[in-house]
């Protein structure tokens, strides 16, 4: 076995028969100068990335919150159906004088630098185990054992729930130990920031979907969400392999903080879009969560990120989700009579369950859950 697919002990696979005998790891640290990737990491032809000139840029228009957070009436207005028409089309746009500190977001990005650049074993303390979303993953998740993801993640769960005040840097200490303290506080006050300001996204939504300012926010104040750290390492390989297959989010709403490598592409009008960072934006998008509340008309999009042959690639993520037993179901503004709804009502935790159980980078999942739980309350 090559040196830098260990076999680990420490997993559980759940689904794939012959990693299950055999659970692999990937280590970056030799993997990111290796000139033959493994066949795990080949994606097939017609789902390589694009292989020649750049892809077009997609028009992300950036919204300028300024005004917005100041309740001036042009700038809302404005603001409402940039929104509007971006989220009817592909659901993606970016935020703009947002009001969050960017020595945060530095040192948000410093932490994460930290972390990932620490040996296998120690990043290995916060392990994800089989069926959780939260702790370290290297992209050999025990899952599958085909086109896998060219990267690192840390996930964790954030709430806003009052009395999680120290659910972050609880998790850091326990799984990390003291040393983690500080990194610990720094995530939970960029999730915090994050919370804020999806709320204030929120508004612009409810505002944009012509529905009560509030109604979103207080749908959403008390979230329980993720936060994660995607590391992506150079790959010799980039024409071959992919950085995060192409995926919908199942969660709410997606706020991404890219730094300035790129790699984010969105897929409309039948082809792949990059999307280029700007380091003072957040990059939002529509998750499948809120494409069901909204009654289908704001889209939750493809997209994926591709990789690169000599810089390592860094962004963040915050997954807005509902309270687990919140259901989701549209306000009846969006709803003439109950034949006009799309999708059927069902909670957050009952789709995170099915995403963990029966997710297929290949299929809709928003789609396939529905049908599934059509079936189920037939029964
Ligand atoms: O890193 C990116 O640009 C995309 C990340 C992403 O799609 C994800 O974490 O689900």
């Amino acid at each position: 076995m090559p040196p830098f697919l260990l076999t680990s002990p420490s997993v559980s696979p759940t689904i794939d028969t012959k990693s299950r005998q055999n659970p692999l790891i990937f280590d970056a640290s030799f993997l990111q100068n290796e000139t033959s990737i493994p066949q795990q990491f080949v994606w097939p032809e017609d789902e390589k990335p694009y292989h020649g000139p750049p892809p077009p840029q997609l028009y992300v228009p950036p919204i300028d919150l300024k005004g917005f957070l100041s309740y001036e009436p042009i700038a809302m207005s404005n603001a409402s159906r940039l929104v509007d028409l971006a989220c009817r089309k592909h659901g993606f746009f970016q935020v703009i004088n947002h009001g969050i500190d960017s020595r945060l977001i530095n040192e948000a990005h410093k932490i994460m630098e930290y972390f990932f650049r620490m040996p296998l074993l120690e990043k290995q303390r916060a392990q994800r185990r089989a069926g959780e979303y939260c702790g370290y993953a290297s992209s050999f998740t025990n899952r599958f054992s085909s086109k896998l993801p060219w990267k690192e993640t840390l996930s964790f769960r954030y709430s806003a729930d009052p009395q999680c005040l120290n659910l972050v840097p609880d998790y850091f200490l326990n799984v990390m130990g003291e040393d983690f303290s500080h990194f610990g506080r720094v995530c939970q006050e960029y999730c915090e920031a994050m919370n804020k300001l999806s709320l204030v996204i929120m508004e612009l939504l409810g505002l944009s979907l012509g529905i009560s300012y509030s109604c979103f926010t207080d749908f959403y104040k008390d979230n329980d969400s993720i936060m994660r750290f995607n590391y992506y390492p150079p790959c010799q390989k980039p024409d071959q392999a992919l950085g995060t297959g192409p995926h919908c989010d199942p969660t709410s709403l997606t706020i991404l903080h890219q730094d300035n490598v790129g790699g984010l592409e969105v897929f409309v009008e039948d082809k792949w879009h990059s999307v280029a960072p700007c380091s003072n934006a957040f990059v939002i998008n529509i998750g499948d969560t809120f494409m069901a509340l909204s009654n289908g008309l704001y889209k939750s999009c493809l997209h994926r990120a591709v990789v690169n042959s000599h810089t390592p690639r860094k962004s963040l993520a915050f997954f807005l989700s509902p309270r687990m037993d919140k259901v989701i179901c549209p306000p009846k503004e969006l709803v003439a009579d109950d034949d006009q709804r799309i999708y059927p009502d069902f909670t957050w935790s009952t789709f995170l369950e099915f995403t963990q159980k029966h997710y297929r980078a290949d299929m809709n999942t928003l789609e396939a859950f529905s049908n599934w739980l059509r079936n189920e309350t037939k029964c």
